[in-house]
């Protein structure tokens, strides 16, 4: 079966606990409902993207084997940031958990997924943020050295590469 990549982050404590223990239950929780990782990334400190003062992130991503459909995991890990202690929030704003779909077996789709209470979402794949995000490329080359951007072919080192200054300023924290 072909692997979809899972990218994990927090930066708040939450009802799992510290942003690490978070990442750790929701690897957990994801193997529980059928979404077995084949690989786990080592955890990351990340400074923060986004508005205003925030925590850095700790980061992860798992290679993972699911028979779920794209709009099924997206309802399943909207779900698992809820559990986890997630309220709305802004975009990019702080969050006990983030969990988002990076590729999905090399598809390139826009679809329409559904949340927590059917609210309708954009799920597009592979995730639109990947190639200028340090903290996701990072923890994705420990699982999937191989990868390639499923529309512009570039490799995950290659992307690093690019983003070398905040690639700098990550540091590894050791197995998850
Ligand atoms: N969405 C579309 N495609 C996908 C997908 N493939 N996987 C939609 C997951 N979600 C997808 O997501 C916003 C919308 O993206 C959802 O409604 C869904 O329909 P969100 O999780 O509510 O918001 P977000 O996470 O703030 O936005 P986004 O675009 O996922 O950005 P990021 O990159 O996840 O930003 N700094 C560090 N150091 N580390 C981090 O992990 N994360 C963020 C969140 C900000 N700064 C960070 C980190
Ligand atoms: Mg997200």
């Amino acid at each position: 079966m072909a692997h979809s990549i899972i990218a994990l982050g927090s930066n708040l404590v939450g009802r799992w606990g510290t942003p690490r223990e978070a990442l750790r239950e929701a690897v957990r929780q994801l193997a529980r409902r059928g979404v077995g990782p084949v690989a786990i990334s080592n955890a990351y400190e990340t400074p923060p993207f986004g508005p205003g003062r925030q925590a850095p992130y700790v980061n992860a991503a798992l290679k993972v084997t699911t028979a779920r459909s794209p709009q099924a995991l997206l309802m399943l890990v909207k779900r698992l940031e809820r559990l986890a202690g997630r309220r709305g929030g802004r975009r990019w704003g702080p969050r006990p958990l983030d969990i988002d779909i990076i590729d999905h077996k090399g598809r390139v789709a826009r679809l329409q997924g559904k949340s927590v209470g059917m609210r309708p979402m954009a799920l597009d794949l592979p995730h639109a943020g990947v190639r200028g995000r340090a903290f996701v490329l990072r923890p994705l080359r420990d699982v999937a050295p191989r990868w390639r951007h499923p529309v512009t072919r570039e490799g995950v080192g290659r992307l690093l590469a690019r983003n070398r200054a905040d690639d700098r300023k990550i540091v590894p924290l050791g197995p998850l």
